[in-house]
This record gives structure tokens, C-alpha cells and sequence, in this order.
């Protein structure tokens, strides 16, 4: 029944951060999944009779795109595909599933934080047998593959149910329907006390898990209401939707805005969460209290020996780039090395299993550890909880302690979306060609200390990453970082990140927008942001 279909390339699969995400349109048109997919196996070896793990984050077109993948991994030589249940697994899920399994490697369908829909966004990610995402070499193999493929191998076979567990033989291997929910559970049970938790619940803890309409919805309601015994009605939009019941599923200040509003509002809970359509982001706001990516991993950092799974202390910390520098003063302080990448998952991969690092983080809402090889959003919230229960202390105090012992790393991001692609271009060029004159240069209080373009040295493979976002840099550790998004599909989107060190002292509890104000408005200025985008204001700020 294996099938041999002539094809021709498309030249635009060019994956980014986060795997190949494109609208959904794009996906739909004939043969564009079904190349993507072969071009995966056809830059991989050795996988005949080994397991592959299929799952994606629920959205439009998710259903379509599996039962195409599982035609064609087998077809390919694979012995046995695992699938979740619905065609659903979190990001984490599928990387712990991966690992758990000893597969071979997964297809992970999901454009994650974009929106999803007939007019949204869908997205493809291998990750191989780490768990993790494909690294930059074999990403490029798969888009240079990509753009000569000629055959596809599929099966002609009708349509699988992924609605029903169990296991269903086909020609050439066995397609396995496994509950998406049960072996990550199992998992954050070895990680975390669920006993402290239980008690913080039972002491009348409140909380509000917002899942956005996406994947984490089944895993929150089983762990934290079936399992650790918080209330019912704790998980709100808690059942994932093929378009997200309409909204952007990225947990940030913009789009949790209801979530936000609720924690500042007087009757808030204790504790506020919120994760993205994939569940590897995660938001977290006391009551009163927003929590900063940048700041959550370094308090994660600093209080994890209080979980079980973490007891021991950390080998490592690492954050991307554009993060702030929090964690690498808890780092300091615990006197484990830090380690700063390039923004995107797949750079924590190689540290993570070298044992470099224990635990990593990045700005965009992005924390997990060595126990997957992805950022795990539902992980860090139970590792909140972990510390909370322990600590017996509100996140707002909390955060006034750390802050208290580190100082404060004020940060706040910009986005600004859709812009034009040339024209984004051209203000990162000339930010380039401002480079040499920058240092030394006076801006009020700021005076630049050095201007450059951020590149990478991978410790544990040698490779090196270039080009990964313009760095101006101030005396007293000041900072403004320009990036242009490689996760999203329309035009390009301008992140500006910002950033700057308070040490302990009087000035810990001013606002992010307030404190970091002067900053602000030089980062317009200096990329000349209206006069070359259009743009009087951010689409985006968190
Ligand atoms: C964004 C974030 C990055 C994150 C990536 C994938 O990338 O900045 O930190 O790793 O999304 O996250 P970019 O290139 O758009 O800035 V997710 O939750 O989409 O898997
Ligand atoms: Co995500």
C-alpha cells in the first residue's frame, strides 16, 4: 500500500524559532504538509522500526495534518507512531513522551502563541530524540532538503481513529492512541511535593489558571483540580478550541489582559497563571502582582532546592539573549555557572544535556528544566506553587525579598507587529551602521558603552549562531536589544527589549513603564521607529 507521489518544491519552508509556522492557507494548499514532513525524514537516518510520537495543540487543520504525518512516517520505515489522544499533546508533553518512550524523535503540530483558525496560523516541529527541537543544523538540512524534494512516500490507507485508545496495526507498523495527560503527570509527580500543594490548596489558597481555549486546559484540569485538590472552576477556559475561542493564545500582559485584570482587581485570587496554545509559556501574577518572565526564572532559580526533583541544587542556569539579567545574579549567588543564548528553545538543548544547566528561561513567558527538553508552562506553575506552599508567603512578598537581595532588573518588551519587511529590515541596518559611533555617546543619563550584534558560541557542539539581535549597552548595565520576530507570519514583527538594573535600595517598587521611562523613549528614537515603521506606539507591551 506504500504510495510514491511526485511533488515539487515549495521555496518558502524555511523554519524559524520554533519550527515551520505559516498561515493556515499556506498549509492547506496541496502537498504542502506532506513535503514538509518527508523533508524531515529525508534528512534523518536511521529510524527503520523505531517510534515516532505525534501530537499537536488542537487548532484548525490539526486533525488533517496528523493523519497525513502518520501516513507518511510509516511509508517512511517507522515501526510504531504514537499519537495522542484527539491529536493533542502539549509541547512538554510531547517532549516528555519522546524521552519517556525512547523514541526515535516527534512531530509536534503547532504555531504555538499565534492564533489559530481557517485565517490564523499552523505550524510543524520535529524534535528529536532528546525531546527537544530540532537544532539549527538540522533545520537547515530539512529547508535545504525541502527545496528539491520530488517524491513523497505515503500510505493509501483510510483515516486513522485518534479519538480512541488503543493500538491499530497498518501496513508496515502500528499506530498507537496513548491518554495525552498520563505520563506528563507522572513526570511533574517525581518533580514537585503535590502533598505541600494539596495543603496550600486546603488552607483556602486561591488561584485562576487561565488556558486560553488551548492545550494545557485538559493537563491543568487533571493535575490541578483532580489531582492537587484545587477548587473547581480554578482552570477557566480550560477546553482547547480549534481557534481559541477567537483570541491570540499568548499569555502576556496584552493578550491575558482579562486574567491581569482580575489579579489587580480587590477581590483577586492568591495566585494567577496562564499558558499559550502549545502549554510551554507561562504567565504568572500574584495577587497584585505581575511577575516578569525575566524575574519568575530568577526566583524559580533562587527557591528551587524547596521541590524534590530540584533538591539537590542546580548545575547551571541559562536564558536567552534578550532576558534579563535577574537569573544571573541568583546564578552568582549560588555560584553555578549562567549561560546566555540565542532566543529559541533549541539553543538550550546541547546545555541541558551536557548537564550545564539545570533549569532555563526567556523573557517571552518561557521557563522549564532538564526534565523535558522544552519550556514547560504547567511546570513552572506547580514549581511556583511548590515554593508557595513552602514558603508560606504571597508572590508580591515574595518578590519584595528577592529584589530585596539581588536588586532589581526592571524590564519591559515592545512589540511592534505587522510592520513592513523592508522596512523592519532597514532599521536593523541601520542600527548595524551605527555600531562604531555608538560607544561613548552621551544620551542624558545613558552613556553607551559598547553596540553590537549578538552572536553565539555553543559550548558543547562548537557551532556558532550569528546575526541573533542588536545589543546597545549602557555604563551601570543599562540596556536596549532590537530583534525582528521569527515566529510570526505576516510582515515582520519588532521586538525592542528593555532593560535596567536597580540595586537593592529605596527604588524596588516603581512601575516597569515609569522606571524604565528615558529608556523607552530612546529606543524610538534611536531606531527611528515611527519615522521608518509608521508606528507611533507598540502593538504589544509586557
Ligand atoms: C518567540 C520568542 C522566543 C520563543 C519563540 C517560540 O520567538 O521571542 O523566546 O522561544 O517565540 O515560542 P520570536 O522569534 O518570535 O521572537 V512558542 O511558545 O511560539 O513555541
Ligand atoms: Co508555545
Amino acid at each position: 500500500m506504500i504510495q510514491t507521489v511526485a511533488t515539487t518544491p515549495y521555496a518558502d519552508q524555511k523554519p524559524g524559532t520554533s519550527g515551520l509556522r505559516k498561515k493556515t492557507t499556506v498549509f492547506q494548499q496541496p502537498n504542502y504538509v506532506e513535503n514538509y514532513v518527508q523533508s524531515i525524514f529525508d534528512s534523518l537516518d536511521g529510524f527503520s522500526g523505531k517510534t515516532l510520537v505525534i501530537g499537536g495543540d488542537g487548532r484548525y487543520f490539526n486533525r488533517e495534518a496528523i493523519q497525513k504525518a502518520i501516513r507518511i512516517a510509516l511509508a517512511n520505515g517507522f515501526g510504531r507512531i504514537v499519537v495522542g489522544r484527539g491529536g493533542l499533546l502539549s509541547t512538554p508533553a510531547a517532549s516528555a513522551l519522546i524521552r519517556s518512550l525512547k523514541a526515535y524523535g516527534g512531530i509536534i503540530l503547532s504555531a504555538s502563541h499565534n492564533p489559530g483558525g481557517p485565517d490564523g496560523d499552523f505550524g510543524i516541529k520535529y524534535n528529536a530524540e532528546n525531546g527537544g527541537p530540532a537544532p539549527e543544523k538540522l533545520t537547515d538540512r530539512i529547508f535545504a532538503g525541502a527545496q528539491t524534494i520530488a517524491v513523497i512516500k505515503t500510505l493509501d490507507t483510510p483515516d486513522v481513529d485518534i479519538d480512541a485508545l488503543g493500538t491499530t496495526k497498518l501496513d508496515g507498523g502500528t499506530v498507537e492512541i496513548v491518554d495525552p495527560v498520563t505520563n506528563y503527570a507522572a513526570l511533574m509527580r517525581t518533580l514537585f511535593d503535590f502533598d505541600a500543594i494539596r495543603a496550600l490548596f486546603a488552607s483556602g489558597f486561591r488561584m485562576r489558571f487561565d488556558a486560553m481555549h488551548a492545550i494545557t486546559g485538559p493537563y491543568a484540569h487533571a493535575i490541578l483540580e483532580g489531582e492537587l485538590g484545587a477548587p473547581a472552576g480554578t482552570v477557566v477556559n480550560g477546553t482547547p478550541l480549534p481557534d481559541f475561542g477567537g483570541h491570540h493564545p499568548d499569555p502576556n500582559l496584552t493578550y491575558a489582559k482579562a486574567l491581569y485584570d482580575e489579579m489587580m482587581s480587590k477581590d483577586a485570587p492568591d495566585f494567577g497563571a496562564a499558558s499559550d496554545g502549545d502549554g510551554d509559556r507561562n504567565l504568572i501574577i500574584g495577587r497584585g502582582q505581575f511577575v516578569t518572565p525575566s524575574d519568575s526564572l530568577a526566583m524559580l532559580a533562587a527557591d528551587a532546592r524547596l521541590a524534590p526533583g530540584y533538591a539537590k541544587g542546580l548545575k547551571g542556569i541559562a536564558r536567552s539573549m534578550p532576558t534579563s539579567a535577574a537569573a544571573d545574579r541568583v546564578a552568582a549567588k549560588l555560584g553555578v555557572a549562567c549561560y546566555e543564548t540565542p532566543t529559541g528553545w533549541k539553543f538550550f538543548g546541547n546545555l541541558l544535556d551536557a548537564g550545564k544547566a539545570t533549569i532555563c528561561g526567556e523573557e517571552s513567558a518561557g521557563t522549564g528544566s532538564d526534565h523535558v527538553r522544552e519550556k514547560d508552562g504547567l511546570w513552572a506553575v506547580l514549581l511556583w506553587l511548590n515554593i508557595l506552599a513552602k514558603r508560606r508567603i504571597s508572590v508580591a512578598e515574595l518578590a519584595r525579598q528577592h529584589w530585596a537581595t539581588y536588586g532589581r532588573n526592571y524590564y519591559t518588551r515592545h512589540d511592534f507587529e505587522e510592520v513592513d519587511l523592508a522596512a523592519a529590515n532597514a532599521l536593523m541596518d541601520a542600527l548595524r551602521a551605527q555600531f562604531a559611533s555608538l560607544p561613548g555617546q552621551r544620551f542624558g543619563a545613558l552613556t553607551v558603552e559598547a553596540a553590537d550584534d549578538f552572536e553565539y558560541h555553543d559550548p558543547v557542539d562548537g557551532s556558532d549562531t550569528k546575526g541573533q539581535g542588536v545589543r546597545v549597552m549602557f555604563a551601570g548595565g543599562s540596556r536596549i536589544v532590537y530583534r525582528l520576530s521569527g515566529t510570526g507570519t505576516v510582515g515582520a514583527t519588532l521586538r525592542v527589549y528593555i532593560e535596567r538594573y536597580e540595586p537593592p535600595g529605596e527604588n524596588l517598587a516603581l512601575d516597569a513603564q515609569a522606571a524604565l521611562a528615558d529608556l523607552i523613549g530612546l529606543s524610538r528614537s534611536l531606531a527611528e521607529i515611527e519615522q521608518r515603521t509608521g508606528r507611533k506606539a507598540p502593538s504589544v507591551v509586557t
